[in-house]
């Protein structure tokens, strides 16, 4: 029985290339023989609020979504919130063949405990960050917010300011120094919890540590940025490996 996981697609809109990469994706899942499908947060590039303009403003994205999942019933998709569609699961009704997890979830799988979270746990010392989800995650924004803000607002100064961080990450980024961080915000998490193995995406920044706590073995896995890498995660008795798309 395999698994696949995908995380941070960042679909712009309908006439964004990321839709093809993401019906290639679900094609792979067919050819591939899988049982589950997670999608890991930050599949939808902007989803702030219940508005129901994002039906329209997404609507190839979800009429694929759709479509796959009443042709493969036997293939259940999980839903887990990112910080960028983190409304996405709540606001829009999903079928029976696909499943929001919230902000995450465990799943046992040849015989280890795995956690699937989106990531954004990883960048929790980031007082910052912590403050805006916060906001962002209230009842306030997500259902006062749109009686009040109209739509389009909303949408273009989030995409701004998501183009922009990403501008910006781009100028200062010390990968190795990321990735280093993350680690280490992992390795945290991991002492917290009883897990064997952590799947996150997040930080598109690759990667497959492996460690211990107390002498036991844990293993961080982060499925990096799937449109640039044309890659997704499959867990699978031969273990957890990066497939190209
Ligand atoms: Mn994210």
């Amino acid at each position: 029985m395999k698994t696949a996981v995908i995380s941070d697609v960042h679909i712009k809109d309908n006439s964004c290339e990321r839709n093809d990469f993401f019906k290639s994706f679900l094609t792979k899942c067919i050819e591939f023989e899988v049982k589950n499908i997670i999608l890991l947060g930050d599949i939808l590039d902007v989803y702030h609020g219940n508005y129901s303009q994002f039906n329209d403003f997404y609507s190839n994205y979800f009429k694929a979504l759709e479509k796959f999942s009443l042709n493969n019933p036997n293939i259940t998709i999980y839903l887990v919130d990112g910080n960028h569609d983190i409304h996405y699961s709540k606001s829009t009704v999903l079928s029976d063949k696909i499943i929001s997890k919230g902000m995450g979830f465990d799943l046992e799988l040849f015989g280890k405990k795995i956690n699937f979270y989106h990531g954004d746990y990883l960048d929790y010392q980031n007082s910052f960050y912590r403050r805006y989800r916060k906001f962002i995650n209230s009842s306030f924004f997500k259902n006062v917010f749109p009686r009040v803000v109209p739509f389009g607002f909303v949408q273009k100064t989030a995409q701004k300011a998501s183009t922009s961080s990403k501008d910006s990450s781009k100028k200062y980024f010390d990968r190795q120094k990321y990735k280093e961080k993350y680690r280490k915000a992992a390795e945290t998490l991991c002492y917290n919890m009883v897990t064997d193995y952590l799947v996150t995406g997040h930080t598109h920044i690759k990667d497959n540590y492996e460690f211990e706590i107390d002498g036991k073995p844990q293993i961080y896995i982060n499925n990096g940025d799937s449109f640039y890498e044309k890659t997704f995660l499959s867990i699978s008795d031969e273990g957890i490996k990066f497939v190209q798309i």
